[in-house]
């Protein structure tokens, strides 16, 4: 078993807008998942210790693309598009939720999702639609708690636990991590569980 990971090199190789376009080598793909502004792009950057890898949204919801980086040559961390912004039309959204639904039942590279949720909030009905697919389809997945820097600390203990009871009911969670990609919380807990993942 791998305790730590680190990420010495990473770098951007496609985007696919169409799953007929998905890589063939075979490398394995750790699937980043989330509404838009939850912190996706920022959380990618953090692991793999870039400035501006992953691409910061301007415009919140406009990447309709999964986006696929080389991480130490040997796997792919994949930014599929955030889900959940209002304004896009509604045939946007529909062709957003086919695509993502087809790549998660059918790529069998994929060997876990992160799924990533604010900490200072609920899940949204469609955070918990996706967690609720990622089961169906038995896919193992982790949690990221993002912003975690924002939760008060008086707080931190009882958020956290409210979403393991929440994501722990489901077979496939396989843990639920705290994170900030401003104070680097959760960082090498996230990396140490992507490892064990591709072991
Ligand atoms: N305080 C704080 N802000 C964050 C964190 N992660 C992301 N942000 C901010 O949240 C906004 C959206 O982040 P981004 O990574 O582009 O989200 P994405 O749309 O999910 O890719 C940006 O203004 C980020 O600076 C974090 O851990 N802490
Ligand atoms: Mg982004």
């Amino acid at each position: 078993m791998l305790l730590h990971m680190k990420i010495s090199s990473a770098e951007f190789i496609l985007g696919v807008a169409n799953l007929r376009q998905l890589p063939r080598d075979g490398m394995k793909e750790i699937a980043f998942l989330g509404r838009s502004n939850v912190g996706k792009s920022s959380l990618i950057n953090k692991l793999c210790g870039r400035k501006s890898l992953a691409r910061p949204s301007s415009e919140p919801g406009k990447t309709r693309e999964l986006n696929y980086y080389l991480i130490n040559k040997q796997f792919y961390f994949v930014d599929l598009p955030g889900y959940g912004y209002a304004k896009l039309p509604e045939q946007i959204r529909s062709s957003w939720g086919k695509l993502i639904e087809q790549y998660l039942k059918s790529r069998d590279q994929l060997s876990m999702v992160v799924q990533l949720v604010d900490s200072r909030h609920e899940p949204t009905e469609l955070d918990l639609m996706m967690v609720g697919w990622l089961d169906y389809y038995s896919i193992p997945f982790l949690v990221a708690m993002t912003k975690a820097d924002k939760l008060p600390v008086s707080k931190m203990p009882r958020f956290v636990n409210a979403a393991k009871q929440t994501f722990g009911r489901y077979p496939h969670c396989k843990d639920v991590i705290p994170f900030s990609a401003i104070t680097g919380i959760g960082k090498s807990e996230l990396l140490t569980s992507i490892a064990e993942h591709l072991d």
